[in-house]
């Protein structure tokens, strides 16, 4: 076994299906779909095959918009400053809800947004690690909120929010309500017509599609400012040329997700559960929520009085690639959000390393993690406690 990769909620591996189907729009389809000659013309009826992929794969209603953009960065930040621009453009002070284990593309915008006066709450989670909808619903101030963001499904623990409640609540406060669905598109159903969501933003490379392109659903009549100007593209609302191969890729690959969603509810989770139980031998461990309020690849444990740099450094040595918490903070090895939000393990040394497999983990690649993991705890557990001998 040379190398298993786990580290699918960073990103994953393009499917074979998406890459031959991006492949001609390089070199033979290149025209900028806008162009009114024929290079243009052929390719324009690709982005919307690409489009209707998107709007069935989310179950969107024909009159929604799905606009196309780089990343769920570029989503989140979009919906964000979008709702902030329309309350000043209406002369009114910005209030925005939002929870204490988003991602960086929120809670940092959110952050930034509050240096130019918006007031941001932070709701909280409770023991599950789950925002509670009761304190959704005492949070919003009918008059005075602007937007709702809230995470699906979280990308270090995989917990799974209650997210068709926060839209009925949204719906009967005529509050605005957007979801970082990343980490749920492509592992559970995600549906625009039961969950009552005005936005929500994904990325193409959680899906075994491209990196580097991404959507974001707006219902209709829910409006957005547009934050890039200077194009008719995405109907005005996002200008610049369009990333057709990557569209046409992105399509194809939420087609492929939504077909293998079974596949992840049953062959992914066993496999989940296998690596899972074995982890949970390992004394002092601990997996972070409840097995069935999570998607089906995800493990965040934490492992007491191990330290992640050293863990993560053995597992990588031994060719298991996992991760102490999201990529994009990664250079902080020993902070966790997720740690800190739930108030884990804020007395001892613990290390939370998150393992999330792809319908292409295979089951020896899981057997082998195992053996690795193992091992890495014994010897790292073993250093440390030589250490504090010395200090004795
Ligand atoms: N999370 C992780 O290791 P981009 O990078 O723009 O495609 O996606 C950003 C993003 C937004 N929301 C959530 C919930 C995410 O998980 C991510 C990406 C990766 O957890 C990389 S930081």
């Amino acid at each position: 076994m040379e190398r298993v990769y786990l580290d699918n909620n960073a990103t994953t591996l393009v499917d074979p299906l998406v890459k031959d189907a991006m492949d001609p729009f390089f070199t033979k389809m290149y025209g900028n779909p806008n162009s009114l000659h024929s290079f243009g013309t052929e390719v324009h009826p690709y982005m919307g095959i690409a489009l209707d992929r998107l709007y069935s794969g989310i179950n969107a209603d024909d009159d929604d918009d799905i606009i196309i953009n780089s990343c769920a960065t570029e989503g989140n930040n979009t919906v964000i400053k979008s709702l902030y621009f329309e309350s000043v453009l209406n002369n009114k002070k910005p209030q925005m809800i939002t929870s204490s284990i988003e991602h960086p593309a929120v809670s940092e915008t959110m952050e930034f947004l509050e240096r130019l006066g918006a007031e941001i709450k932070i709701l909280p989670v409770n023991s599950e690690g789950i925002i509670d909808p009761d304190e959704l619903r005492k949070a919003i101030d009918p008059d005075r909120t602007t937007l709702v963001s809230i995470i699906w499904a979280n990308n270090e623990t995989g917990l799974i929010n209650p997210v068709k409640e926060y839209g009925e609540i949204c719906r009967e406060n005529g509050v605005k309500l957007h979801l970082d669905a990343v980490q749920a598109i492509g592992k559970i159903p995600v549906d625009m017509k039961d969950v009552l969501a005005d936005y929500i933003t994904f990325s193409a490379h959680k899906f075994h599609g491209p990196k580097g392109i991404g959507a974001l659903y707006v219902r209709k009549g829910s409006g957005i400012v547009p934050l890039l100007h200077g194009g008719e593209q995405m109907a005005g609302l996002r200008a610049g040329t369009v990333n057709v191969p990557y569209m046409v890729g992105m399509g194809q690959a939420l087609d492929l997700a939504v077909k293998n969603l079974d596949f992840e509810a049953t062959e992914v989770r066993r496999l989940r559960d296998k690596l899972e139980d074995a982890i949970l031998e390992i004394d002092d461990v601990e997996v972070i929520g409840r097995r069935e309020l999570r998607t089906p690849n995800t493990i965040l444990a934490s492992f007491k009085g191990m330290e992640g740099e050293a863990f993560l450094w053995d597992l990588n040595q031994n060719g298991v690639a996992a991760s102490t918490g999201s990529a994009c903070s990664s250079e902080s090895l020993e902070s966790n959000p997720t740690f800190v939000a739930m108030n884990i393990g804020a007395d001892l040394a613990h290390t939370g390393m998150r393992f999330s497999l792809s319908r292409y983990t295979t089951e020896d690649e899981i057997d082998y993690a195992i053996d690795v993991i193992r091992n890495a705890v014994k010897r790292i557990r073993g250093i440390s406690s030589t250490k504090n001998k010395e200090y004795i």
